[in-house]
């Protein structure tokens, strides 16, 4: 029995395409999905980059039943349950040292929104109400409102929506097929395009700026791995002028780079670090902001019963969610599952890499277990070649993503290695069939 499709808008979909031919998933277990058909699909990009534990995780289904029984809400603002200081501790101890301060959202977009009135109003507390100004960079993703979208760099998620957030700058991306084209790993050339920042910084004047936020490795717009030394010198020069440093985490945290987070991978630590999707493996939506403990005691100051920081959701610190992240974080432990792309990368790589002569194949990137492969557009037909794929590969019983003509994988880190092949072999067939 199909619904009737008409009445969901949905999210970044092609809505008439697919409402011609839906493509509807019923249900999930470990590495695979189901369709309304029964048929079985290997996830090859945990969900939408959150299902890092893999579906149907016991203790995570467990622990959100349990909760839902137990209380199904509790008020965020003056009052609170004890799962979301368990949760946030445990979050703290995963993190960065100095890291251990969290303020909880409800998805990644809430989370940059958070960390860029975060760094705002620090400044302002601190006496430096001047720093205003917020510097993204293109090819940015950092989710859909409109402080993400006014640092964000993709053109098509920006020019429908007017004239966004005033005082905001951004600075180069690091893609650069022409030197870095199929590099295994962190490419070798670019670390001087962190420099860009002292560009906007001779033009705009240290003094006006907040913040820097950057993906550590640049998800949504085609896996963009950061060029060997590049965040280390974006730490210097944020360093060197006072501005604050924000990493968005919320595809590369949770082991997707063979560590807890990129931050602890490319040994760079951030100011702020925006989380989400794998906070909860996907199961309740929930994002967090990890912030030092610098910046958290500038904002506790004055009298004591006045709120310090006028920001905050009805659903921050859910119970569901915090439950369900208390039941993620248990199986991430229990299992190893935030080392084991450290331990699969190698083979990883290998298997990506294989596609480099096929047809149309321009680029493969990859890191830890996520993976881009490029393909060269149809001549005046951007983004269909990828998109033939993608729909080839569902076919086959694999699920992947597509952005623009590129080809994202990143699996839930439980994969095995005969899994790795099934996605790297479907994937060559798809690419063969769209030469
Ligand atoms: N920042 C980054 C770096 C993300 O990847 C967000 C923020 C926003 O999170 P929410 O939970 O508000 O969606 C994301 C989300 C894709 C794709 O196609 C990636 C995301 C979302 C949708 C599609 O790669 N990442
Ligand atoms: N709009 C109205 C009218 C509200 O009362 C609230 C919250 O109380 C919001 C928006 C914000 O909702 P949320 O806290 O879920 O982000």
């Amino acid at each position: 029995m199909k619904p009737d499709l008409d009445a969901f808008w949905m999210p970044f979909t092609a809505n008439r395409q697919f409402k011609k031919a839906p493509r509807l998933l019923a249900k999930a277990s470990g590495m695979h999905y189901w369709d309304d058909q029964g048929r079985q699909i290997l996830d090859g990009v945990a969900g939408l980059w959150c299902v890092n534990a893999g579906h149907g995780r016991p203790k995570i289904v467990q622990a959100i039943q349990a909760q839902a029984a137990e209380m199904d809400f509790a008020p965020p603002f003056q009052m609170a349950h004890p799962k979301a200081f368990e949760l946030a501790d445990q979050l703290a101890k995963l993190a960065p040292a100095g890291m251990n301060k969290v303020f909880f959202t409800n998805s990644g977009s809430e989370s940059v929104e958070t960390a860029l009135k975060m760094a705002i109003a620090y400044h302002r507390a601190r006496g430096e109400g001047t720093r205003t100004r917020l510097i993204g960079r293109e090819r940015g993703y950092h989710g859909v409102n409109f402080g993400g979208i006014s640092v964000g760099g993709i053109p098509g998620n920006r020019k429908m929506f007017g004239t966004l957030l005033g005082g905001v700058d951004h600075i180069r991306h690091t893609h650069d097929p022409a030197r870095n084209a199929f590099s295994v790993g962190q490419p070798e050339h670019g670390a001087e395009l962190a420099d860009d920042l002292e560009r906007l910084v001779a033009l705009h004047d240290a003094s006006t700026i907040a913040a820097v936020i950057v993906e550590p490795i640049a998800g949504s717009t085609g896996v963009l791995i950061p060029p060997k030394g590049y965040l280390q010198r974006l730490r210097e020069i944020c360093d060197k002028h006072g501005i604050l440093l924000i990493f968005d985490e919320v595809i590369t945290g949770f082991g997707r780079t063979g560590s807890p987070f990129a931050a602890t991978t490319f040994g760079v630590t951030p100011d702020l670090m925006a989380l989400a999707k794998g906070v909860t493996n996907g199961s309740v939506p929930m994002g967090a902001v990890l912030a030092k403990q610098s910046i958290h005691d500038v904002f506790m100051t004055g009298p004591e019963h006045l709120i310090e920081f006028a920001h905050g959701y009805t659903y921050s610190a859910h119970p569901l969610a915090c439950a369900a992240g208390l039941g993620t974080l248990q199986t991430y432990a229990d299992e190893g599952l935030l080392t084991r792309a450290s331990q699969l990368q190698g083979y990883f790589a290998e298997a990506v890499h294989s596609l480099k002569d096929l047809p149309n194949v321009i680029d493969i990137r990859n890191f830890g277990l996520v993976g881009g492969i490029e393909l060269a557009p149809i001549a005046g037909e951007p983004a269909k070649r990828a998109f033939n794929v993608f729909l080839d590969c569902y076919d086959k019983g694999v699920m992947l993503r597509v952005t623009g003509d590129i080809v994202a994988i990143s699996p839930p880190l439980i994969i095995e290695r005969q899994q790795i092949d099934q996605i790297v072999d479907t994937l060559r067939g798809a690419i063969q069939r769209a030469a």
